[in-house]
């Protein structure tokens, strides 16, 4: 456990070199959003010069041609390095796992510590490569060499090989980060709290770790030797004497894994909501937990999807395809899972409650969409075009931004002792939702008409700048002007319930799970002198044999199983 329980006093041990894990977790979360506005001003950027190709963006200047690519690589890059991995899983990782298994903080804190310093560097240092002379990277967040490798192609000798160390240095501090959460998970539970009494989101956030773990090792490998081939001019990946299809297999092998490590953690959190709201026990715990295995197992199996079209032997396309379609099985049992939960229960449409249903309901599309996707025949027409924009960003979009304001607005009285407001968090909801589909749902429609992605101008191309299809472009960019403007009220909110908001109860959503044992905001070392014990598993909602609709995992008494079939 960690050493020191009497919570330091000074401004830079307390907010600055914390080795609090709600400290850490909170410094993850407001870095991770600080990159999320980056991510959000590029998107708007880069949008604009879609719909008014040529003209000077407000707020922005004239988006050229080197400056699109840039705009989109780093896009990309920031919102799933340095905004869905900080805040799914760093952030909330951090401050819920020990208050979810009854420890007082992380079982190694200093490595915590270390894990955000070296973060916040690698968000430094690409924030830096958009400076430096020749511009910010722009060979798209997948990298491929030999555009990424070489500096005559992508024009960018600095910004290439310092958007790679950033990426490079993101991935060493989740690592640290991870290793510390499956230690304190393995060895820091509380007295009483066995394998299945382990909360879904806390098992969630595990299992992406082991994936990303598991997964991550080729490409750092990959990532120094294609480091190599720009600054030491080796020939890993060239053309002549490399193979540049061998960086597509590295990072594939990382990167469609890396979309589960992201999605698990959004999912846990969606379970502990809808359980939470709709006062029902979660259908399936056991079932849950095979299927997010069986899932994790599958997503190492299926990398080859994304090189359909570049060169690989057709009969291996069919066994990808093959294996690519397996997983809807059982992410589709999640899904069923889910609503079986809700089935019958008495839902209150909260605020966390409308973002958990929203994201089943959004991450449904995006999964559905993957099918054309992952069947080799249908994707050699569909890809690189924007139907694949769409369909991804159906999934990043409920995974990164959905999931983490479900997550937020779920926490916030535990974090900050304080409710938000429920009418300005309304209408968030509403403001965030309907410009999403707007936005999107036209990027699947041009895509199906031929419009390719990553082209920073139609009006080169006679066949797509049509009125029709501007106007469609048109449409989507005033969506996500209006989707922007909407998340003013949510950092009005944020920020004024942190210190004006009604005082939080311990426990405000009468939920049974460990973390509302603790006062709201918990001290440093969470639960004073007594750890809590557990009696029984996390979602005992409405037993028959009791008054109260919940049951807290801490309360004394028998485990109060009901058989479920
Ligand atoms: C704020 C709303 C967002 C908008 C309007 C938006 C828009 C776009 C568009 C239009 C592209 C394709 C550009 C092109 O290919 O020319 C793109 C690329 C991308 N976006 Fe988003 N996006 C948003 C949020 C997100 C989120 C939340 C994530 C992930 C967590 C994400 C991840 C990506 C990735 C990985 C790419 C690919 C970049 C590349 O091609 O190198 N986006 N985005
Ligand atoms: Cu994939």
């Amino acid at each position: 456990m960690s050493g020191d329980h009497h919570g330091p006093t000074s401004f830079w041990s307390k907010y600055v070199f914390s080795l609090d894990h709600k400290v850490i977790g909170m410094q993850y979360m407001f870095t991770g959003m600080f990159m999320a506005i980056i991510g959000g001003y590029f998107a708007y950027a880069f949008r604009m010069q879609l719909a008014f190709p040529g003209q000077e963006v407000p707020g922005y200047g004239i988006v050229t041609s080197h400056d699109y690519n840039s705009l989109v690589t780093n896009h990309g890059t920031i919102m799933i390095f340095w905004v869905a991995m900080p805040v799914l899983i760093a952030a909330l990782g951090n401050f819920l796992i020990p208050l979810m298994i009854g420890a007082d903080d992380m079982v190694f804190p200093r490595l915590n510590r270390l894990s955000y310093q070296i973060f916040l560097v690698s968000a430094i240092i690409l924030i830096a490569s958009f400076f430096v002379q020749g511009g910010g990277f722009g060979g798209a967040w997948t990298s491929y060499p030999p555009l990424s490798s070489n500096p005559e192609y992508n024009l960018t000798p600095l910004g290439a090989p310092l958007w790679l160390t950033a990426v490079a240095l993101e991935i060493v501090a989740f690592l640290l980060g991870g290793i510390n959460f499956l230690t304190t998970v393995m060895n820091a539970r509380t007295k009483g709290m066995k394998m299945y009494d382990i909360p879904m989101v806390v098992w969630m956030i595990i299992i992406a770790t082991l994936l990303f773990m598991a997964s991550v090792g080729p490409l750092v490998a990959g990532a120094v030797m294609l480091l190599f081939d720009q600054t030491l001019n080796t020939s890993f990946f060239s053309v002549d004497g490399g193979d540049p299809l061998l960086w597509q297999h590295l990072f594939w092998f990382f990167g469609h894994p890396e979309v589960y490590v992201v999605l698990l953690p959004a999912m846990g959190i969606v379970c502990e909501i809808i359980t939470t709201f709709s006062r029902k026990k979660l259908f399936g715990y056991k079932e849950i937990l095979y299927m997010t295995f069986a899932t994790g197992i599958l997503s190492f199996f299926v990398w080859a999807h994304h090189q359909f079209v570049a060169g690989i032997d057709p009969r291996m396309a069919t066994v990808f395809s093959i294996t690519t379609l397996l997983i809807s099985i059982p992410i589709g049992v999640l899904c069923f899972c889910f609503i079986a939960t809700l089935w019958g229960g008495s839902i209150t449409f909260s605020v966390p409650m409308l973002w958990a249903l929203a994201f089943i309901g959004e991450f449904l599309l995006g999964g559905v969409t993957g099918i054309y996707l992952g069947s080799s025949g249908t994707d050699i027409f569909f890809h690189d075009t924007t139907f694949v924009v769409a369909h991804f960003h159906y999934t990043f979009f409920p995974i990164a931004i959905i999931g983490t304001f479900a997550g937020i607005t779920y926490w916030f009285p535990k974090m900050f002792g304080r409710m938000m407001d429920e009418t300005l968090g309304k209408v968030h909801f509403w403001g965030t939702i309907i410009p999403f589909n707007c936005l999107f749902i036209p990027l699947f429609l041009l895509g199906m008409g031929g419009q390719h992605r990553r082209i920073y101008n139609y009006e080169n191309f006679p066949d797509l700048a049509g009125p029709e299809m501007q106007n469609m472009r048109i449409f989507a960019t005033l969506s996500l002007v209006a989707l922007l403007a909407f998340q003013l009220p949510f950092l009005y909110n944020l920020f004024r319930s942190m210190f004006r908001g009604e005082k939080a109860e311990k426990n405000p959503w009468k939920a049974n799970t460990l973390e509302w044992v603790a006062p709201s905001p918990p001290p440093h070392g969470n639960f004073g002198h007594q750890f809590p014990e557990v009696f029984r598993g996390p979602y005992e909602f409405s037993h028959p044999d009791r008054e109260d609709d919940f049951w807290p995992q801490s309360e004394p008494g028998p485990r109060g199983e009901i058989k479920e079939h």
